[in-house]
């Protein structure tokens, strides 16, 4: 498998899968203009979300394509926002409008909690499905920190700066090449190409 389409609404999400895919010989197309509906994510898990994803796209494009499912649990709230991740505050219209509210709940939520108690991590799972809704292959990574108590650094998306790594940085005060060294994408990419042989 020389090339996939990359079966998401999210450029960021391209930009990252592209750059460790790249490095491994598999050229990443983004989805364009193909006009295909965003199929509805109404399942329980990352997996379930991810297969979804996969299958809707592959069925409408009729092509073999990676969708990737991924998001935030942290454990003072019992793992939320979980597969809610992207629409945790409920308002925006668009994900430069969510991503801020998104990050301005999750502090809110979580006013009080003492630094130890704030252990949360980034989960990505990733899918790939034939047009027949037969998948190849999938895979999980995770990506392990604790919430701030401010948002910090300018790079990557979503809760980027608010996840301080041990370090003491945020994923959003990575450069991109270290962020995909580390991530939860980047380690469920790595994952998964093996199984693609
Ligand atoms: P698609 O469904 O079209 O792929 P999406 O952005 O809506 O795009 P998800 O449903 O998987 O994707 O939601 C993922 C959310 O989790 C995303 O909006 C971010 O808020 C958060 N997230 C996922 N990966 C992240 C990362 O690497 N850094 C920061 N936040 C991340």
């Amino acid at each position: 498998m020389k090339s996939l389409v990359i079966a998401t609404s999210n450029p960021h999400k391209v930009e990252e899968i592209g750059a460790v895919l790249g490095q491994l010989g598999i050229e990443c197309l983004p989805l364009g203009d193909a006009g295909v509906p965003e199929p509805k994510e109404d399942g329980a898990t990352f997996e379930e979300n991810a297969r979804i994803k996969a299958r809707a796209y592959a069925k409408a494009l009729g092509r073999t394509v990676l969708a990737d499912d991924s998001g935030l649990e942290v454990d003072a709230l019992g793992g939320a926002p979980g597969v809610h991740s992207a629409y945790y505050a409920g308002v925006g219209a668009t994900r430069a409008e969510r991503d801020p509210a998104n990050n301005a709940r999750l502090l809110r939520e979580l006013a009080g909690v003492p630094d130890a108690q704030r252990t949360a991590r980034f989960v990505c799972v990733l899918c790939i499905a034939r047009p027949d809704g037969t998948i190849v292959a999938e895979s999980r990574g995770t990506f392990d920190g604790r919430i701030g108590h401010a948002p910090r650094g300018a790079n990557g998306f979503g809760y980027d700066p608010l996840l301080v790594l041990a370090d003491g940085r945020t994923s959003a005060e990575l450069s991109s090449d270290e962020k995909n060294a580390r991530s939860h994408r980047g380690n469920a990419l790595r994952a998964l190409v093996p199984k693609l042989a």
